[in-house]
């Protein structure tokens, strides 16, 4: 339907065309460039019409991240608005990561104003003239799906319909839209807009029938096929067609670096995170969404198995360079692949003795891993220092099917029992410290009746700025449990160093650059803010106080912080 609203300026037509396209959060790090827009934002709330609610978030780390948080949950973009070519330098390590988690997100970023003078809008400032860039959208264009500059307000609905729509698309991605000031300045009438949209995203796609029918009988058929996933648990949809084909072929899942809920850890198919001792005899091997599903250089499966890859892109098209065989790949969403595979197996059959053998043997498999896990926290837990495995089995029993895990880094997933769809979400493939606090926190936004635990390490807690992630968690009411396992060191740093060099230098003579001691006292830096936080130093007391924790921000609603001290590495 065709709508034709009166509104003052472009500014207030973007504001108007954003909340009826269903955007609900604008995170916004402003400056002079805002200034259009804020009075649109003024004007709009005083005549109490429909805005997305504007969050102020005091660092773009964390409004980048709000933002990935909520669509990971919903996969529905939100708007970040950030200040011209500075606020977008800051936001980068944001973008890049949903670039590569495929969060979709509109980021949008002032434009230092074009003229010097005449238009309204005109500089005034002394930034004016030292914050322009040649090609402002250049500093993200390889990491986002499309770029633009808003040129006209006539042209608002086509540019942020395009925006939202490749946003949404498959593989989903940040795009990023460029606002001068001038053209927010722009002074219009009304605006005429069709309600709802006619520019949305396409349907989910499925790969060709004819392929999908050769992939089942190779699998049907195959000597000893494994899987290996990693994010396919993206869309929840996902999780019950794997398990159906898992169920079907009696095959072993392996999800391996899993930044996603892909398969239920308590299914007697759930095999662990580490596929590498099933290499060599695997095949064929189906690779679904994972973008390193082994490492050659370590260890690969033999020369003729067979590889067959599911995924959005199978290729990986983004990625420069990317050598994983693909004999086969199915391309599409993995639910309507995986569901179509499934069906297809059933309809050719495993031979039932094939089928029954497989299957006693993969969840003997998992039983043993189960154990194994179970033994290694057991073996620890009275350690002082705490062990990290402690803490993550910790967290893994204080936890229920309504809480949503965000883990950037230190999360042991052999301790927990995750199962429910849409409950975990790690750091990105591209790994940017500096994801969890803020994704942590657009999480809640998302699903404010969920409980959110946010696992971080020291390194990651200070790469989060926390003083800006506490301050949104208090401002905003976004009561989440953030739980830092602190082992006063970058340990990643540390293993790639033993592993480069096992009897170096550094390994017998000390690490330089990765150490983190002296180590502040995290749960003050929380406490400035409001929150509930403690620190806890004896491993017979942590699951208590995880308990309480969380009663904290189920009961309570306030946001709390445990600063669990570690062995140190
Ligand atoms: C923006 C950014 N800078 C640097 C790195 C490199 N890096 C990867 S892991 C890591 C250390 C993380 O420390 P912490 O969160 O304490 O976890 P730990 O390694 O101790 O388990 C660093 C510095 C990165 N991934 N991203």
């Amino acid at each position: 339907m065709l709508k034709k609203v009166m509104v003052e300026s472009a500014a207030e037509a973007y504001l108007e065309l954003l909340a009826a396209r269903g955007v609900e959060y604008f995170f916004g790090n402003a400056g002079t460039d805002f200034a259009p827009l804020i009075e649109a934002y003024a004007k709009r709330a005083a005549q109490g019409q429909h805005l997305p609610r504007a969050l102020t978030v005091p660092h773009e780390i964390t409004a980048v991240g709000m933002a990935h948080g909520y669509a990971m949950i919903t996969g529905r973009p939100q708007v970040v608005m950030v200040h011209v070519i500075v606020g977008t330098a800051n936001a980068l390590g944001g973008i890049i990561n949903a670039a590569r988690a495929h969060a979709p997100i509109l980021v949008t970023a002032g434009r230092t104003p074009i003229t010097e003078e005449k238009l309204p809008g005109a500089r005034n400032r002394h930034i004016h003239w030292a914050q322009e860039s040649f090609d402002q959208g250049a500093m993200v264009r390889e990491f986002v799906k499309w770029d633009y500059e808003l040129r006209l307000g006539a042209k608002l609905e086509t540019v942020v319909d395009r925006a939202l729509a490749i946003s949404r698309a498959e593989p989903q991605g940040p795009v990023y839209l460029t606002l001068p000031r001038e053209i927010l300045s722009e002074r219009l009438d009304n605006l005429e807009y069709y309600d709802p949209s006619r520019l949305g995203p396409p349907a989910a796609t499925v790969a060709d029938p004819a392929a999908v029918e050769r992939a089942a009988i190779l699998l049907a058929k195959g000597r000893n096929p494994i899987v290996i996933v990693k994010s396919s648990g993206r869309d929840p949809g996902a999780v019950a067609p794997l398990v159906a084909l898992a169920e079907a072929l009696g095959i072993p899942v392996y999800d391996q670096s899993a930044t996603h809920l892909n398969f239920p850890q308590d299914h007697p198919l759930y095999c662990g995170g580490d596929p590498t001792a099933m290499l060599a005899e695997a095949d064929p091997i189906l690779v679904v969404e994972a973008d390193a599903p082994w490492f050659p250089a370590l260890r690969a499966p033999g020369p003729e198995t067979t590889i067959i890859q599911v995924g959005h892109d199978p290729l990986f098209t983004r990625y420069p360079i990317r050598g994983f065989a693909v004999d086969l790949g199915l391309a599409g969403a993995p639910r309507l692949t995986l569901a179509a595979l499934a069906e297809a197996v059933k309809r050719h059959g495993v031979d039932p003795a094939t089928l029954e053998t497989r299957r006693k043997r993969w969840e003997a498999e998992h039983r043993r891993l189960v154990d194994a896990w179970a033994a290694k926290a057991a073996a620890v837990k009275a350690d002082g220092p705490i062990d990290m495995a402690w803490v993550s089995r910790c967290i893994g029993d204080a936890i229920d099917d309504q809480t949503i895990v965000v883990n950037e880094y230190d999360l042991d997933t052999t301790q927990t029992r995750l199962r429910a769809p849409g409950s975990y979400f790690s750091q990105s493939p591209a790994s940017g410290l500096g994801w969890g606090l803020g994704a942590a926190l657009g999480a809640k936004l998302a699903a404010p009746d969920k409980t959110i635990v946010c696992c971080v390490g020291d390194g990651a807690y200070i790469f989060g700025t926390p003083t800006a992630a506490h301050w949104t968690a208090r401002a905003h009411d976004l009561p989440v449990l953030n739980v830092i396992f602190n082992n006063r060191a970058w340990n990643a740093v540390k293993r790639s160093v033993s592993s480069h060099a096992p009897q170096g230098w550094a390994v017998r003579t000390g690490m330089p650059m990765s150490e983190l001691d002296p180590a502040p006292d995290y749960e003050l830096i929380a406490r400035a803010s409001g929150h509930w936080a403690e620190r806890v130093e004896d491993p017979a007391v942590l699951p208590d106080m995880m308990r309480q924790a969380l009663r904290v921000v189920r009961e309570h609603r306030r946001p709390a912080l445990l600063n669990v001290i570690c062995k140190k590495p």
